[in-house]
């Protein structure tokens, strides 16, 4: 009798656990890859993430280090090392016509280090081919922070092919990059 009472209690409870990871499809659900900054491609630099700076002399560094993360035992580091106007990482992504109408949030959590006043700013755009559709950013963040979550919400709109994510460094100073992710929002009411 008290075993299957027991039994019982624990069929229950297993149902419980598996209506909840129905739920949460956990990480499958993250459209960017390698937005925990873990894995390195073949020049020590974050897979599947791209650098780029505004034009002239080369002012930033782009590192994947192990002195801090968010979560496991890699960030992504960016450092302007001379007076210059932006620094990116960026990660592209195409997109499918079921995912139009959509509104996806885009997550990221960055620690900052003696960062101006025209900051850092976090970016999540669509765009039809090479035509910008539209783009929502984050104000100009400056100063000293330890790991904070920033998210930014778009609706996918009509001919949207391509979706992109993107953190820039406007100013002097360095942020760390990590945990970032790109999921399908439930609609905001
Ligand atoms: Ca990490």
């Amino acid at each position: 009798m008290k075993m299957s009472a027991i039994a019982f209690v624990f069929a229950a409870l297993m149902t419980t656990f598996s209506a909840i990871a129905k739920e949460k499809p956990a990480t499958e659900s993250n459209l960017l890859k390698n937005g925990q900054f873990e894995n390195l491609n073949d020049r020590g630099g974050a897979e599947n993430w791209t650098k780029s700076q505004h034009a002239g002399v080369r002012a930033y560094r782009f590192d994947v280090v192990e002195d801090q993360a968010h979560g496991g035992k890699r960030s992504l580091n960016l450092r302007r090392l001379k007076q210059q106007v932006w620094g990116m990482t960026e990660q592209q992504l195409p997109v499918t016509a079921d995912m139009v109408g959509k509104t996806v949030e885009f997550e990221v959590w960055v620690r900052s280090e003696k960062v101006g006043k025209k900051g850092f700013v976090i970016w999540l755009s669509a765009s039809s081919g090479s035509l910008l559709l539209q783009s929502v950013k984050s104000d100009r963040i400056g100063g000293d922070h330890d790991w904070t979550r920033y998210a930014l919400h778009l609706e996918i709109p009509e001919f949207t092919t391509r979706l992109a994510v993107a953190v820039t460094l406007e100013d002097e100073g360095a942020i760390w990059i990590d945990d970032a992710s790109l999921r399908v929002a439930d609609p905001v009411r």
